[in-house]
């Protein structure tokens, strides 16, 4: 090569593609700091609208400014507001304008002090468990982790309402005679209370989402109470439906509380399944006890044996459900919900690292190339539930598509559904007409985070910027031509689009908060370990651990 080389010449195009990749880092530097710009504006345009109009109410229409409580006491749980702490927080410490800081952290000290003086959880009200533990008692946790951190806030404020708050869900485990905690309890008597339908079955994925929360607050209070209730679900759930051989590794959505018995055959990874498998990694990541691996490869092994697909006619990849049991038929249908799959995927093939430095360490296998490769497939399949979209958003449901001949019962469309279902423009996926609204969820956005600072390929980073543009343009909510909150959607499938009167505390809880990561620099997946409502918890040691002796305690 060299010799084809004139050396006068070597100068100048050495300086040339100098000049070239520096220009190439400038791009990209400033175009992430615009991006983090625009993120910051849209949270405190959405918040500052919230306290305005909503404050402080758990469930709040960006576009009437009705307001209610969730329970029936009538009092706040803190819905939007403790969702909301720690994204505050951590714009707080990564952005690069001063206005925006003092704007942050005016913010961050008006919720501390509502926390502090007037959030009371005494309230003679049931709620549910799993909502409440991810959302309020995960908020308050990371508060106080970030504050400590971050050196932003007073970590007492939510440390104190954090055991207040765990103290009382902790009365869910109280009657059941299997450990597994009943899906609501009353923040005052203390009452357990099954779910009131599907024969009191709790859902899998609800009381197998407790855990980060619970273990982390056994480490910072020195309460082992809290970690022996947690764990005290899986030995049960485990043994007596003898999941990894009879389920290869999978759960049906519902279980009997008072006998740990699965009730009914339904298993997905959508709603009331999704994240049962999401905790079984996180818990490995958080703790490190090998169990929790093996069990999460055990699913993982399962899902790719019976619930990976691929559509017709472009083979995007997509997990499936089977409402009859592993002998049952497949059903094509595809929950939004399930997009976190592939930045879990990922999460577990590389622990945290990137995947160049993953390929290198002992803990390399096969099995972990296969799960890198499926968590790039479906974050592409959850990218084209935007890209594909009119509104460039995706809908609550999709359904993949096949050659009609090879249909089973659950996956034939009758001509007069067809026409009635919008079709992608790849004809790879449908949308049912009920199924077509946006909640503004995070999911694919959470998956593209992860994806991103493992990889280090811009490709992501194009796709949440897009996506960011589409919520921006589609959900805003404007008077006078001024946008004055973002909204959830009635329908993504038309432009313009049909604005739903409700704005979700995951809006600003996770999917901005996801966003926002996506364009920082310097993202430590190894040390932090996000709960499912992205609340960031720090890794635990072992030192901690010993020290109370918190072990799993059971093994299969
Ligand atoms: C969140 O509340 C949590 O991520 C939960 O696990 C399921 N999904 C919603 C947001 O879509």
């Amino acid at each position: 090569m060299k010799r084809y080389l004139n050396p006068r010449m070597l100068n100048p195009i050495i300086l040339s593609v100098g000049v070239a990749a520096l220009a190439v880092f400038y791009y990209f530097q400033s175009k992430s700091i615009t991006m983090s710009y625009k993120i910051e504006k849209i949270l405190l345009l959405s918040f500052e609208d919230y306290k305005q109009n909503g404050w402080p109410y758990d469930v709040y229409g960006p576009i009437s400014h009705n307001h209610f409580n969730m329970p029936r006491s009538g009092q706040p749980l803190g819905w939007i507001i403790v969702d909301t702490i720690d994204t505050l927080m951590l714009a707080y410490n990564y952005t690069e304008t001063d206005s925006t800081k003092k704007e942050l952290l005016k913010n961050i000290e008006f919720v501390e002090n509502w926390v502090d003086n007037e959030l009371d959880y005494d309230m003679d009200s049931e709620v549910n468990v799993f909502e409440t533990t991810i959302r309020m008692l995960g908020g308050l946790l990371s508060g106080y982790y970030l504050s400590t951190e971050l050196n932003v806030g007073n970590p007492r404020v939510y440390f104190e309402k954090a055991v207040d708050l765990a103290d009382r869900l902790a009365l869910s485990f109280a009657n059941s005679p299997s450990g597994i905690p009943y899906s609501s309890v009353n923040l005052k008597t203390g009452d357990a209370i099954k779910n009131h339908v599907d024969n009191g079955a709790s859902s899998t994925a609800e009381f197998t989402t407790l855990q980060l929360e619970f273990k982390y607050l056994a480490t910072i209070s020195g309460n082992k109470t809290y970690w022996t209730l947690a764990e005290q679900v899986y030995e049960p759930l485990y043994k007596i439906n003898d999941i990894v051989n009879q389920y290869d590794g999978l759960v049906p959505i519902y279980t009997l509380p008072d006998t740990a018995q699965f009730w009914g055959q339904n298993i997905r990874f959508g709603s009331r399944g999704d994240s049962f498998y999401e905790y079984l990694l996180k818990q490995y990541l958080l703790t490190h006890e090998q169990v929790y691996y093996d069990l999460y490869r055990s699913a993982i092994d399962g899902m790719k044996k019976h619930l990976v697909k691929r559509s017709y006619p472009s083979g995007l990849t997509y997990i499936a459900e089977k409402p009859d049991g592993l002998n049952g038929l497949t059903s094509s249908k595809m929950d939004h919900l399930v997009c976190f799959m592939g930045g879990l995927l990922a999460m577990g093939a590389t622990e945290g690292y990137t995947i160049k430095e993953a390929r290198t360490m002992n803990f390399w296998d096969s099995d972990r190339e296969d799960d890198w490769l499926l968590a790039m497939q479906l974050t592409h399949t959850c990218y084209q539930m935007y890209h594909q979209l009119p509104a460039g958003l995706s809908p609550e449901i999709v359904v993949f598509n096949y050659p009609q001949t090879q249909r089973n019962q659950y996956e034939q469309i009758s001509e007069a559904e067809r026409a009635s279902w919008w079709m992608s423009p790849t004809e790879d996926f449908f949308v049912k007409p009920l199924d077509g609204h946006n909640l503004q969820r995070p999911e694919t956005v959470e998956s593209i985070m992860f994806m991103y600072h493992l990889s280090n390929d811009a490709t992501y980073r194009e796709w949440g910027e897009e996506i960011l543009n589409n919520f921006e343009q589609n959900t805003a909510v404007k008077r006078n031509g001024r946008v004055e909150a973002y909204t959830s959607l009635n329908d993504c499938l038309h432009v313009p689009t049909a604005k739903r009167d409700n704005m979700e505390s995951f809006w600003l809880a996770e999917t901005l908060k996801y966003l926002y990561l996506l364009f920082q620099d310097n993202v430590n997946l190894r040390d932090v370990v996000f709960n499912t409502e992205a609340h960031p918890f720090p890794v635990i040691d072992k030192a901690s651990m010993d020290k109370l002796n918190l072990t799993t305690g059971w093994s299969l």
